[in-house]
């Protein structure tokens, strides 16, 4: 994919902070070191655009890139990770608030990406959300990260595990590496073809 921009717009802690609803917006989700933060920088050919880190759960920000693709502008929505285990009960309510203030009320929110890394389980973490996210009329896509830690035969093996863990009749699993740049096209497929739609107003 050509790539004529990418560049951080704002980083919000606070529904408030949220810019003026303009571009098509895709949201990125994922649990903390699913890969997040590297899938963004490969999606978009830059090597530091969204900071990559070995200690997961830091910031609890929302990240908003401008981004122009094959010439299409569009919004990537950088939400904070979940699942740390050591936070407080007070830094998860705040995490809920401030993403669900976000997944709740945007109107130009076109298509949710949730990350599940390819060695682990879906858990209720992820599968809540894509229900709630359902039931709130979000399209979303599951994103499989870091394909090229299993050898082909595995990762062909361990795709149709998590495809029957997820159970969600018709919807196919992009598998993807950072590292390979493997599933790139596919995503980027996935988000033209929604930033594209007829908006439903
Ligand atoms: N081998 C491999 N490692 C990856 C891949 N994507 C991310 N990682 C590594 O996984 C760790 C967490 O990645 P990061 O992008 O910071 O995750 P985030 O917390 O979800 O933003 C880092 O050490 C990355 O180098 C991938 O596709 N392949
Ligand atoms: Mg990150």
């Amino acid at each position: 994919m050509k790539i004529q921009r990418a560049e951080l717009l704002i980083s919000c802690g606070r529904i408030d902070q949220f810019p003026n609803e303009g571009l098509p917006e895709v949201a990125f989700l994922g649990r903390s070191n699913v890969g997040k933060s590297s899938l963004l920088n490969a999606l978009v050919g830059r090597k530091q655009l969204a900071r990559t880190s070995a200690t997961p759960g830091k910031t609890r920000l929302i990240h908003f890139f401008e981004v122009v693709a094959g010439g299409e502008p569009v919004a990537f929505v950088d939400l904070p990770g979940y699942g740390w285990a050591k936070v407080s009960r007070k830094e998860r309510e705040s995490w809920g608030k401030l993403v669900e203030g976000y997944l709740e009320n945007r109107a130009p929110l076109r298509l949710a990406i949730l990350l599940q890394d390819l060695r682990r389980d879906f858990s209720e973490d992820e599968t809540l959300l894509l229900d709630w996210l359902t039931e709130r009329g979000v399209t979303w896509q599951v994103v499989i990260t870091k394909a090229d830690k299993l050898k082909p035969m595995r990762r062909a093996r361990r795709l149709r595990e998590l495809a029957s863990q997820l159970d969600r009749k018709g919807h196919k699993l992009i598998a993807t590496s950072s590292a390979s740049k493997a599933g790139l096209d596919e995503v980027w497929r996935g988000i033209l073809d929604r930033v594209r739609a007829p908006d439903p107003g």
